[in-house]
């Protein structure tokens, strides 16, 4: 079950709803049952049950050229995990002889590397830009599942992120990490929570990228979930130790796809990242 987040025309009220499991691209708004906020939703103890009795209902419904999606998140703040890939590991020891003892070491110890990557209210939906650093030169995105987590630290759903990172920053000198991962549209998210589905399925799901530059492909990358090296438990529990999160919380994976050392994003470039069992999150670069 997939839900999204929503205005329909040129209204600016933002909808709660249901993609239609014929997968005929409808959506089914929700907010005319009364449900406004996806947030609550995550909270409830029978999600999957309170959803298959929404979707019962005859509630309106929207064709997707009628809408536009807005970010998943609400009030929840966005973390990310990193060097849970070995490919991770990989590019990140060859990026920066500095760090390369830390990113192997993180990549074997009991706690892994989580870091603050946004605020609810920047991440950026898709359809709209994400964003490269004007000081940076080595820019790239990073295809990554999230954990949707509950305010008891539960997952609740899962959906795609794009962790953009500036290489050259963070390869350095680990201490500017935040200035390569924070910035302005540093974070896309979207545009569906897919609910209902067990860790042992969602490590079947298949996460490409793909990303363009006038017309013409200038990456195409490809990984499993499955190859992710800690459990998902395991990364929920780590962010939620010692910290609350009224609002519940959104972790970002860490990424598997890592372009080659000579990419770099351009303004323009178009990036899209599909997970199989969720959808595709698109976005076009800007400088910022
Ligand atoms: O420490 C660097 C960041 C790692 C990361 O973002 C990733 O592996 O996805
Ligand atoms: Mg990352």
């Amino acid at each position: 079950m997939k839900l999204c987040r929503f205005v329909v025309g040129t209204e600016t009220r933002p909808r709660v709803g249901l993609a239609d499991e014929e997968g005929d691209g409808h959506i089914v708004d929700l907010s005319a049952e009364g449900i406004h906020s996806l947030t609550s939703i995550l909270e409830f103890e029978d999600l999957t049950g309170e959803l298959g009795r929404l979707s019962g209902l005859a509630l309106p419904r929207f064709e997707l050229g009628a809408i536009r999606f807005l970010v998943p998140v609400e009030h929840q703040e966005v973390w990310a995990a990193g060097v849970t890939y070995w490919q991770s590991k990989k590019a990140r020891m060859e990026e920066s002889d500095f760090s390369a003892t830390a990113y192997d070491r993180v990549y074997d110890a009991e706690r892994p590397e989580i870091f603050f990557k946004s605020m609810p209210e920047k991440v950026v939906p898709t359809g709209e830009a994400v964003g490269i650093r004007r000081d940076a030169r080595w820019n790239v995105p990073e295809p990554e599942l999230v954990l949707v987590c509950n305010s008891r630290g539960q997952i609740a759903g899962f959906s795609i992120g794009n962790d953009m990172s500036s290489r050259d920053i963070e390869g350095e000198n680990l201490l500017y990490l935040p200035q390569a991962k924070i910035y302005e549209r540093s974070c896309a998210m979207g545009p569906f929570v897919v609910v209902g589905v067990s860790e042992s399925e969602v490590r079947e799901w298949r996460i490409s990228s793909c990303i363009t530059r006038e017309g013409a492909v200038v990456f195409q990358g490809e990984t499993t979930v499955g190859q992710i090296k800690r459990s998902f438990a395991e990364l929920a529990s780590f962010l939620f130790r010692s910290q609350k999160f009224p609002n519940g919380a959104c972790l970002l994976t860490g990424t598997g796809i890592v372009p080659e050392d000579t990419f770099t994003l351009h303004p323009a470039d178009e990036v899209t990242i599909k997970i199989s069992g969720i959808g595709t999150l698109t976005n076009h670069v800007v400088v910022v």
